[in-house]
């Protein structure tokens, strides 16, 4: 991939962004005392690729039928997808401070209530069966549109994603991508601990769909992965591997981050750090 994408937007503006959002990220969980930083940081590099390049979507064209669609089924992570869409303009990035707040939008798991969420979730398990709706209907009203659905490597314990993954595969849904953050973790322990779902590659194609796999933190194999069509008829599935905090060196792999909130020194060593991290790349800081 060269520096320079036919989308307009470079590689390594790309990865200046991600460092900014990691440091908005951090920053609203920090201003809210609460939030999911170790998932949100680990798919930091997926929403920015997707929203900032491979998706058809604006607040402009957000009401219109023919737009991509972007479901976060890992809903937890929120705060991921807030820092995108301020980015983007949906709303001004003041409001992300109103994160848990009373009276705020800006809750702890997406609502539509929030401009560019597309649909509610935070309850494990479900955002695969509504993209497979989503990806149905588009089809049927003869659009070519695609649909996006964010999961985590953990979520895959809930039965209800393979009933959608058959079902995506049954109706031979080539718009629709699934997206797994394989970051393994999830919230009590190593995913392979809990409920082990691996192996993944092979488990997703016995079940009929396309498979990637892809270093879920590089924005050019990420681009590659997801702009590449997947063969006509079948679904997509992006085995995405990440690093859960990603980013902050002592977030990195430590299962407390799931939901840890940095105190005032951890606050400042995290930004310390990406601070470094945006200079090597020559973005401000
Ligand atoms: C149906 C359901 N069961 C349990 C939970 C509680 N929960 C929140 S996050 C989480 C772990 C998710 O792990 P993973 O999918 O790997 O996400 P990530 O590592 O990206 O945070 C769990 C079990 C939930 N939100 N929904
Ligand atoms: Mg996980």
């Amino acid at each position: 991939m060269s520096a320079s994408h036919a989308l307009g937007v470079s590689d390594r503006e790309l990865m200046i962004k991600s460092l900014e959002y990691r440091k908005d990220v951090l920053r609203i969980i920090s201003h809210a005392g609460a939030g999911h930083t170790g998932g949100s940081l680990s798919s930091i590099d997926i929403l920015n690729v997707l929203y900032n390049r491979v998706m058809r979507i604006s607040p402009a064209r957000f009401d219109q039928p023919d737009r991509d669609r972007y479901i976060q089924s890992k809903g937890h992570c929120v705060e991921a997808l807030y820092v995108v869409l301020a980015d983007l303009g949906f709303f001004p990035r003041s409001q992300l401070t109103t994160l848990c707040e009373y009276g705020s939008h800006f809750i702890g798991h997406p609502t539509r209530k929030v401009p560019g969420v597309e649909h509610n979730t935070g309850a494990l398990g479900h955002g695969l069966a509504f993209g497979v709706g989503l990806a149905l209907g588009l089809r049927h009203d003869d659009l070519r549109n695609r649909v996006f659905v964010l999961l985590g490597d953990g979520e895959l314990a809930e039965g209800s994603v393979w009933e959608a993954a058959m079902a995506a595969a049954h109706y031979e849904l080539d718009q629709l991508v699934a997206i797994v953050d394989r970051n393994r973790l999830q919230i009590t322990g190593p995913t392979k601990d809990v409920l082990s779902s691996e192996p993944l590659e092979s488990k997703f194609g016995a079940f009929g769909w396309h498979v990637r796999t892809v270093d879920g933190h590089n924005v050019a194999a990420l681009t590659n992965a997801l702009t590449v069509p997947p063969p006509q008829g079948k679904p997509m599935v992006l085995l995405a591997d990440t690093i859960k905090g990603k980013g902050v060196s002592f977030m990195e792999g430590v299962l407390k981050w799931h939901h840890g909130v940095p105190d005032v020194d951890e606050y400042r060593r995290a930004m310390e750090e990406l601070g470094a991290a945006l200079r090597q790349v020559g973005g401000h800081q």
